[in-house]
This record gives structure tokens, sequence and C-alpha cells, in this order.
């Protein structure tokens, strides 16, 4: 979270992170078409020729209020290549949600689950933690014909009880619902740690 005292704005981070292809870019690009012009900025994207992700994405919503001043969203993904290490950690620097984008098939279960510790690791590293901190599970994929049950999603990644939505981004399906939940989680904790802090100085 950042404040700009002086122009009255609050920006807070959210990132979409998870393994390779899994549809994260898919996710902000839809945001993108999709959202009153009104509330957006541009989006960036640093891309391979193969679309894959360099080092992120990055969209700006603005929308609501938070303690009379004007939020800005900042949603990012990060790169899933394994090998893109060094920018995921670079990414979640100083964020404030994550929506954990997982691939049903089941032969990305694993990579799922891999990738679901190493962002732990990162946090963890920041002083904080997934039971503490506000995400959600977004499921994508879910058109596809080796998608494992939701029940199962749920058992292998889902261990803090997290929201979670059952997606396919290509279509939009559950893209808004993912986005909308997620800004919610964030405004309220923003909000208890200002009071916190409110309470602290007074
Ligand atoms: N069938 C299907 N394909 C999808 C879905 N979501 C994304 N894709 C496809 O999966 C591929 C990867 O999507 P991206 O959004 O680029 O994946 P990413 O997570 O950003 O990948 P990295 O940037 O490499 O980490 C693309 O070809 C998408 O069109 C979905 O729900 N269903
Ligand atoms: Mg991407």
């Amino acid at each position: 979270m950042f404040i700009n005292w002086l122009l009255n704005e609050i920006h807070l981070k959210i990132v979409y992170y998870g393994p390779g292809l899994s549809g994260k870019t898919e996710n902000i690009t839809y945001i993108h078409k999709h959202i009153d012009p009104a509330l957006k900025g541009d989006l960036i994207t640093l891309k391979t020729r193969e679309d894959r992700t360099i080092f992120f994405d990055f969209l700006q919503l603005e929308v609501g209020q938070i303690a009379g001043k004007k939020p800005k969203f900042n949603l990012y993904t990060v790169p899933g290549q394994v090998h893109y290490q060094l920018s995921r950690k670079v990414v979640l620097n100083g964020v404030d949600g994550i929506v954990f984008v997982a691939d049903s098939q089941r032969e990305m279960m694993d990579s799922n689950l891999d990738t679901l510790l190493d962002l732990e690791k990162h946090l963890i590293a920041d002083g904080k933690t997934l039971e503490h901190f506000p995400w959600v599970l977004q499921y994508n994929k879910r058109d596809l014909p080796t998608s494992v049950s939701i029940n199962e999603m749920n058992q292998k990644l889902n261990f803090f009880n997290v929201p979670y939505f059952e997606s396919v981004a290509t279509q939009g399906k559950e893209v808004f619902p993912t986005l909308k939940t997620t800004i919610k989680e964030v405004v309220k904790h923003v909000q208890s740690q200002l009071n916190v802090n409110q309470r602290k100085r007074a």
C-alpha cells in the first residue's frame, strides 16, 4: 500500500500469481477489454514472441473510496515460467492482495502446488503468510476435458478456506467476480490496518 497524501490517493497492488500458462495474462486482458473505459488506464504487457510474460503485465483501475481517499488498484501478473523466479519476487514487492490462478488440468496439479508453495516462501521472506493475507483461488480452464473436480482442487490447494472461483478466462467466465472479491478482501484488510494505525496515533 502506498498513500499519496497530496493527491488524496491510495495505491493498492493486486498480483495474479500461478504456474506458467494458467491464464493470468488472459484475466487482465479480459478485464481491460470489458471494464468501463472511465475506470481504467492502459494495459502494459511485456511478452516474448510466443506470448509468454517476461516480467509482468500491468493495468491500473480506479474504483470506489477508502477512508475518503481515491483507491487505485494496480493489477500485475507474474511470469509463471520457472526460470523467472527473480521477476516474481520483484513483482510481489509491496503486494496487498493475490489472485492465485491455478490450472485445472490434471497434469498441472503438481505445478499448481509447487507454485503456491513458492508464493508462500516469497511472502514469508517479506513478513507475510498466506494464512493472514487477502487472497483468492481461481480454478481456471474449467472447459478442458482433463480438469479435476472442484472438491479435489480444494483439497489440494485451498488449505486456508479462501474464496474460490471456477473460471474460463478465455470466455471471461468468473473473471470479474474473482476481481471483485479480491478487491473486497483487500479493502477490508487495508481498512483494518488504517484503523490500527489511527488508534496507535491517538
Ligand atoms: N481452454 C482454455 N484456455 C485458456 C484459458 N485461460 C487461458 N487459456 C489459454 O492458455 C494460454 C496461456 O494463457 P496466458 O494468460 O498467457 O497464461 P499466463 O498464466 O499469463 O502464462 P505465463 O505468462 O507464461 O505465466 C493461452 O493460449 C490462453 O488462451 C481457459 O480458461 N481455457
Ligand atoms: Mg502471462
